[in-house]
């Protein structure tokens, strides 16, 4: 499917609660399955991702109800979950594939995983090593490095695993199969990555000990079944908070977002950045900050993004490239190439989107260089199947001064299904 946008010459206005957290989604249905008791969620996402991750914990014999406004689960315990008796289909969820390989490692049963053509090239190897140094049978393209993934589960033993990449899809697998391991699991990684993991596990009544960049969690614990109320994605709220920044006269409200400080980088970057931005904390929120952002429109200069910023807002710098195209001077990410093994290579993706339209935009080795201000024309751009550059490529349509033609638009169902829908609110109300 493709979509045109017309040029947009007057501001975003209005309040928009961005789809609830895709991360935190995933994990409340996965932990929700393996707990005992009824859980209850509210605010999940109704994405694709999250959505395999429902389908997949069905096929594993898990009672799940949905209903319009909650996601109701019959825990089924640790040890509960049934033999699976076809493939289990993650789509294009990286996070349900990973997840989900650290709980079935440690079950006594075989399954296989795999997912679409996007899947079948991203490194399962980060989650199938470490979960096979704590003896686990698992099996795939390349001695286990690609789709599918064949696991025969068993027991597990616990490891010391320093991890080469911040990734809290590789911590989380591990302490997945940590908790039903013998002994004690500990993850250390050299920046520490998202930890909704770990609160989430904390809720659930899980003890784990957490150290700056480590978790510790010792084996053989059962969850017990809570109720989850999930936050806005602060993911999903970044578009907005760039449309809103790059566009004249506009004030966008976003209401209810996830302020976990692992995934705030997005607001320190507008920050550093010069943004007219404005973060009115709740103080009544439980597990997870939350909190309502107001931006307005701003003159952003460049700025150098590095080090451990990068983890807290890895999944935003297909927005934050759009932002630098706006921005004067010289925007620099690096320290960024865990970006060629998301749904696209995003590093490729986007300079080759933006080149195209116009902006002066370089790929490095580890991540890209944007000179500013850039005047974008239109054309006919591609998200390639990645949900983050079909929105990063919405927003070039404020700016470009000729219709942007979005091929492959639907990708944006995997994390933000009513994105276009409240793009046009924020043109209507203005
Ligand atoms: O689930 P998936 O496909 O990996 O989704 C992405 C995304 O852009 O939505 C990455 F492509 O988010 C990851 C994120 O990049 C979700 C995630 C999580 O929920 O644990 C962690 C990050 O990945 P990683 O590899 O750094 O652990």
């Amino acid at each position: 499917m493709s979509i045109v946008i017309e040029p947009y010459a007057n501001g975003l206005k209005g309040i928009i609660n961005v789809p609830g957290d895709k991360s935190i989604s995933h994990r409340a249905v996965m932990f929700g399955s393996i707990a005992k008791g009824k859980t209850e969620i509210k605010g999940f996402l109704n994405g694709e991702d999250c959505l395999s991750t429902i389908s997949c914990m069905k096929q594993l014999g898990v009672d799940i109800i949905e209903t319009d406004d909650s996601i109701v689960i019959s825990g089924k315990g640790m040890n509960g979950l049934k033999e699976p008796s076809k493939v289990l289909d993650v789509g294009n969820s990286g996070t349900t594939i990973r997840l989900l390989s650290g709980i079935l490692a440690t079950q006594s049963f075989s399954s296989v995983l795999a997912g679409d053509d996007s899947i079948a090239t991203r490194p399962m190897g980060r989650v199938t090593g470490p979960l096979k140094m704590m003896n686990a049978f698992i099996d795939g393209r390349n001695y286990g490095q690609l789709t599918p993934l064949t696991i025969r589960g068993g027991q597990l033993h616990g490891i010391n695993y320093v991890s080469p990449v911040a990734s809290a899809q590789v911590k989380s697998a591990i302490l997945l199969a940590g908790l039903n391991a013998i002994g004690k699991t500990k993850v250390t990684e050299p920046y520490k990555s998202r930890d909704h993991t770990e609160r989430m596990l904390k809720a659930f009544q899980v003890e784990l000990n957490i150290n700056e960049s480590s978790v510790e969690i010792e084996g053989a614990q059962a969850l017990t079944a809570t109720n989850i109320h999930v936050p806005g994605d602060i993911s999903s709220a970044a578009f907005m908070l760039v449309a809103g920044a790059i566009t004249k006269e506009s004030e966008i409200t976003l209401e209810n977002v996830g302020v976990n400080p692992t995934r705030t980088g997005i607001i320190d970057v507008l920050q550093k950045m010069g943004a007219s931005i404005f973060v009115d904390h709740d103080d009544n929120a439980t597990f997870e900050p939350t909190a309502n952002i107001t931006i307005k429109t701003s003159n952003l200069k460049g700025i150098t993004i590095e080090g451990d910023l990068i983890p807290r807002l890895i999944d935003e710098i297909p927005a934050i490239a759009v932002l630098a195209t706006q921005a004067e001077g010289k925007t620099i990410i690096k320290d960024a190439a865990e970006l060629k093994v998301k749904e696209t290579n995003r590093i490729d993706t986007m300079v080759d989107q933006l080149k195209s339209l116009g902006a002066t935009i370089e790929a490095t080795d580890d991540g890209m260089i944007i000179e500013g201000k850039s005047h974008l024309s239109g054309g006919t751009v591609d998200s390639f199947g990645d949900h983050r550059v079909g929105m990063a490529m919405a927003l070039c349509s404020l700016i470009a001064d000729e219709p942007v033609t979005i091929l492959n638009s639907e990708a944006i169902n995997v994390s933000y299904p009513g994105f276009f829908q409240d793009f046009t609110k924020l043109k209507t109300n203005s």
